[in-house]
């Protein structure tokens, strides 16, 4: 593997040194040329690129190869107000599909099976990439796209669809859909592709219970092809990193040091495979503890765990940082479900925050009384553990808004 990846990052320096004006420029501004790189531990050597870096060039400015070698490009939902646009050429998406097949095979798939892709298809990269994974392994694939619930009921128990790809959002409101409409028994599902947002171990164990199946993390991001950069295996103890493409490290954010692996921060990948759009260090401003150990699965991929929260994402309220997914903690420790929103507002200059979250059927009996008590203590334990105070607010079972691609967790109405 070392070697392997010895030589594509030789080749890919060498590749955007030739093609990437945008890419030399930065080099020779740090006194390096392709020559510095001889192996992965020169990789330090190398200037890390940003965001900031492909909304400056956008769209042609890292372009790798001239236009008409490029077949087709994916871009960010923009959920962050920024989009980006990724192009592949036909290789480039080979072996994207590749790496999504591999984490279709490590959740258990084979040609046998039905694999309903339910994530989002069109500029999403999430249903385009598993879509592909899927015909690789052979299996029969459902182009579901997300949405359109019922239809997607009925195909899945129509078609016996064996495996689920969609996002863990949209899988509860499936799982809660199928429950509905008394479909249990018709669902022949095994395993669930679940990603494209944070989830929680105890959502893992909801969805593996109410769908009665083995649920799986993937991971990706547009700019580094998609999903499939690392995906579970049966041990589902953190992602496998497919090292032949993506080299990973893990970095301090505020200092850019390069952390030893076990150390918790930011992600970053060198893209050694893919050429239309090649990426060098990229930060992905995501979160995650990077490990190698030995796996049961006999993969001796590298490990990344489940993604802690974002280096930008994270927010800023009344002072203190705060990441969505402490607050998440919080609630599930309740048996609260995951469907929840913080709402921030800046009231006579004051930031103030709410959480809204649905009550359980269980707990929608309660009294008056009962919720107001909840909320109070939910209150309290989220006041110990970030240091300020919310309000709490519990709302009726399945009365707020469903997501059937990434769930909206944040509403900031601050006009900072
Ligand atoms: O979300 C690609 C994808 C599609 C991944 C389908 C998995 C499944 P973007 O829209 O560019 O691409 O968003 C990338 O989503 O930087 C993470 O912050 C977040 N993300 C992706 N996968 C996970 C995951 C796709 N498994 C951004 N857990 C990334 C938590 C995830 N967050």
């Amino acid at each position: 593997m070392t070697d392997l990846q010895n030589n594509r990052l030789v080749s890919q320096v060498k590749h955007v040194w030739d093609n990437v004006p945008y890419y030399k420029n930065k080099m020779i501004d740090i006194g390096i040329t392709p020559d510095d790189i001889k192996s992965i531990n020169d990789l330090h050597k190398l200037p890390f690129v940003t965001k900031e870096d492909l909304r400056d060039t956008y769209p042609y400015g890292l372009l790798g190869v001239p236009l008409s070698e490029t077949v087709r490009i994916q871009s960010t939902t923009g959920t962050t107000g920024k989009r980006i646009i990724a192009f592949y050429t036909k290789n480039d998406i080979d072996i994207w599909e590749d790496c999504c097949a591999r984490a279709i095979v490590a959740a258990g798939g084979t040609k046998e099976d039905v694999v309903q892709v339910a994530y989002g298809f069109g500029l999403f990269t999430g249903g385009p990439g598993l879509n592909g994974g899927s015909h690789k392994v052979g299996s029969l694939t459902l182009p579901m796209s997300s949405g359109f619930t019922e239809r997607q009921l009925q195909f899945m128990c129509d078609l016996k669809a064996t495996i689920l790809c969609c996002t863990p959002s949209y899988a509860e409101y499936l799982s809660e859909s199928i429950e509905e409409a008394g479909l249990n028994d018709k669902i022949k599902l095994k395993a669930g592709i679940f990603g494209a947002e944070a989830w929680s171990n105890e959502m893992r164990e909801r969805l593996e219970k109410k769908l009665g199946i083995k649920a799986y993390d993937i991971y990706g991001l547009t700019e580094t092809s998609g999903p499939g950069v690392s995906f579970e295996c049966v041990e589902q103890t953190g992602m496998h990193v497919n090292e032949d493409n993506f080299i990973p490290e893990i970095i301090n954010p505020k200092t850019l040091e390069v952390l030893p692996y076990g150390e918790e921060g930011e992600l970053v990948f060198t893209c050694i495979t893919k050429k239309a759009f090649p990426l060098l260090r990229y930060r992905t401003r995501d979160i995650c503890v990077l490990k190698r150990d030995d796996c049961s699965c006999g993969r001796t991929l590298i490990k990344m765990s489940r993604l802690m929260g974002r280096s930008d994402d994270m927010l800023i309220i009344r002072g203190v940082n705060v990441f969505p997914s402490q607050i998440e903690t919080v609630l599930i420790e309740y048996g609260l479900s995951a469907n929840y929103q913080l709402v921030i507002d800046r009231i006579n200059h004051t930031d103030t925050l709410e959480v809204r979250v649905e009550l359980s059927p269980e707990m929608f009996s309660d009294t008056v009384r009962g919720v107001e008590g909840r909320e109070k203590e939910i209150s309290e334990n989220i006041k110990k553990i970030l240091g300020i105070s919310a309000k709490v607010s519990l709302v009726a079972p399945k009365s707020m808004v469903r997501s059937e691609g990434k769930a909206i967790r944040v509403i900031d109405n601050r006009k900072i």
